[in-house]
């Protein structure tokens, strides 16, 4: 399965994909919310971002409006989306790129999708009463992320595994079972481990030294690891000095299976993922 259709687009994923990051809290996780410093969101700010992203090689943009840093404040379902359907408004009528909504709140799957997203990210996994039916109402393709413990607001508390990689990859099979029962094609459904999501520095970097064990789960990978803790932690870096050990992980990921890479830093996450599929498989692709 290399395609993946997403509305009035089809992504191939016989290449690693890189997924831009949007997003559209005053609060966000990693960019210390420069971009949208004013409450108000500035939709020709997050347009030109976006077409920034796409220049440098995004072939997808995941817009996010509520913030799953740990511990940040719950925003109201109107808040969403009031912050993100605009948004994913303008981006699909002016931008030939897919459009993903990072959210868990069925109401904000249903007008993203009415809007022109072109896939459903929840870092919930579907979890929220009426979000599995509001994505099996659609077309879309859906991306199930791990998370342990309930929500980013207590995931952080006291992570714990016996062993990380089989209870992720356990975790994961049982949302796709859940998802194929309530009408989700298999071929619809994309899987992530959820680094960062209730898991140590040590969890999240056995995760990665072993992510190709969730190749037997037999669906496409994203991976997000763009200026998380875990490279905070490994480097004793601030959020803004991330950038290396970030791409140190995309390098990792690609080789061991994730085929969307989700990222802040587009242009020199391309040239990785890039230079990475060119040792891994040679360059006929790029001459092609
Ligand atoms: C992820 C996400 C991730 C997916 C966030 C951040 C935190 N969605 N949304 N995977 N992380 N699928 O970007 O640092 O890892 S928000």
């Amino acid at each position: 399965m290399t395609q993946l259709k997403c509305a009035s687009r089809t992504l191939d994923l016989s290449r690693v994909q890189v997924m831009g990051i949007l997003n559209v809290t005053p609060d966000s996780f990693s960019d210390g919310g420069h971009l949208y410093r004013a409450s108000k969101l500035s939709v020709e700010q997050a347009l030109v971002h976006a077409a920034a992203m796409l220049s440098d090689g995004a072939s997808m943009i995941d817009v996010g409006g509520e913030s799953t840093r740990p511990g940040a404040a719950p925003v109201s379902v109107q808040e969403e989306l009031d912050r993100v359907i605009p948004v994913i408004e303008r981006l699909t009528a002016e931008l030939d790129v897919v459009v993903s909504v990072d959210t868990s709140a069925p109401e904000v799957m249903r007008e993203a999708a009415a809007a022109g997203a072109g896939l459903i990210n929840d870092v919930r996994s579907l979890a929220r009463e009426g979000a599995l039916e509001a994505v099996a109402k659609t077309d879309l393709p859906v991306c199930l992320m791990h998370m342990q413990g309930v929500s980013p607001a207590t995931m952080q508390l006291a992570p714990s595994y016996e062993d990380i990689l089989a209870e992720v990859s356990d975790f994961l099979s049982r949302q796709v079972a859940r998802c194929v029962t309530a009408g989700i094609a298999r071929e619809r459904i994309v899987l992530d481990p959820g680094f960062g999501f209730g898991k140590t520095l040590e969890h999240n970097l056995t995760l990665l030294r072993r992510m190709n064990e969730l190749d037997a789960l037999g669906l496409p990978l994203l991976v997000g690891t763009s200026r998380k803790s875990m490279i905070g932690q490994a480097l004793g870096r601030e959020v803004d000095s991330r950038l290396a050990g970030s791409l140190a992980t995309v390098a990792l990921a690609v080789e061991r299976g994730g085929r969307i890479i989700r990222v802040h830093d587009v242009a020199a996450t391309v040239d990785v993922v890039r230079m990475t599929e060119a040792v891994l498989y040679g360059c006929e692709q790029e001459q092609a």
